[in-house]
């Protein structure tokens, strides 16, 4: 099968496979006692910080909706790629997902801004940009796909692993096969410094580096650590070239048709706590981390940021009109 057919054909697989359980769970649902069921889907491992923020999102929304609402979490992309379930999101085969950016350019130009290197500096005013009417504008791009957006969580600063060398200037990343999601500035971005860049799912990942189809992958210390890739990866540097949002995003028409107002503001309120919980979560313990990941037999790199950021510049002009300067322009203003 050529690779577009394929996609089209696991595509249809997916969403007769939602179907399916969207019935069951439909079927659940109907009648006046029985719960509202929000199906929430994600890529990372269930001890990851997207899984334990929706743990506490589901105890607040089940405690304080009286069991109207129900959240159920399907974790390490049981239901999908990132790409495949954001899809599903759009079309209401699934009720909501936590993602990172990486796919959401296929629906707006919006997010994109957070895809450029180095754009976070200073987080907490990121977040307060993040909280206001600018991300609120970002959020609402996706209404004309059905899509609404709750709240922007963290996934964090992404971090290089690889197999094959100490990696501390970005000459030492000339010809390494570097998986990244399938995001054309981060792609841009490694092509900048040399690298072969290998866009691929994230549920394909670990098999992936285990058999060197890729030398490395970048993503935050919490996932290098909870999907277990210091076990196939020997180098660390800690490039922190990204800072990867995690998008929580529900269907609109589950959000304005199915839900009551009142159900609608308890979820609401939930996702902001949540999301201040998660975030602290997703912050705390970095220098844990890295020694665990030391303990575990990888070599750490710690890089000279200045450096990196000079190498990656090409990136912005290349892609600033399609980000939006004003975006760009903002959000740095914002950090200043
Ligand atoms: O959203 O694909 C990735 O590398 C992401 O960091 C992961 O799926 C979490």
């Amino acid at each position: 099968m050529t690779m577009c057919r394929k996609n089209v054909f696991m595509t249809l697989v997916l969403v007769f496979a939602l179907i399916a359980v969207g019935a069951y769970a439909g079927g659940q649902g109907e009648g006046a006692d029985q719960p509202k069921v929000i199906r929430v889907s994600h890529t990372l491992a269930p001890d990851s910080h997207y899984n334990q923020g929706l743990m506490y999102m589901k105890e607040l929304v089940e405690e304080r909706s009286n069991g109207s609402v129900r959240m159920e979490l399907f974790h390490s992309a049981q239901l999908g790629s990132e790409r495949d379930v954001v899809e599903g999101v759009s079309l209401g085969t699934i009720e909501a997902t936590l993602t990172s950016t990486g796919p959401l350019p296929n629906f707006t130009n919006a997010f994109m801004v957070f895809d450029l290197p180095f754009i976070v500096q200073d987080l907490d005013k990121a977040y307060a940009w993040m909280d206001g009417p600018e991300g609120e504008r970002i959020l609402r791009s996706l209404e004309p796909a059905g899509i609404k957006g709750l709240g922007i969580w963290e996934n964090g600063f992404r971090n290089l692993t690889n197999s094959r060398r100490f990696v501390q200037e970005p000459s030492d990343m000339q010809g390494l096969r570097i998986r990244l999601m399938e995001n054309v500035i981060h792609v841009a971005t490694f092509e900048t410094l040399g690298a072969r860049a290998v866009p691929m799912a994230f549920g394909e990942l670990f098999t992936a580096l285990q058999q060197r189809t890729v030398d490395g992958q970048e993503n935050p210390l919490v996932i290098i650590d909870t999907s277990s890739f210091y076990e196939v990866q020997d180098y660390l540097s800690l490039t922190g070239h990204f800072y990867s949002p995690a998008v929580l995003l529900i269907n609109l028409d589950f959000w304005n048709n199915t839900l009551s107002a009142e159900e609608r503001e308890i979820v609401a309120q939930a996702e902001r706590e949540a999301r201040t919980w998660q975030r602290n979560f997703s912050r705390e313990g970095q220098a844990e981390l890295r020694r665990k990941l030391e303990a575990e037999g990888m070599e750490v790199a710690e890089v000279d940021p200045q450096l990196w950021f000079e190498a990656v510049q090409p990136v912005y002009d290349q892609f600033a009109d399609e980000v939006g300067r004003d975006a760009i322009e903002s959000f740095v203003t914002a950090q200043q």
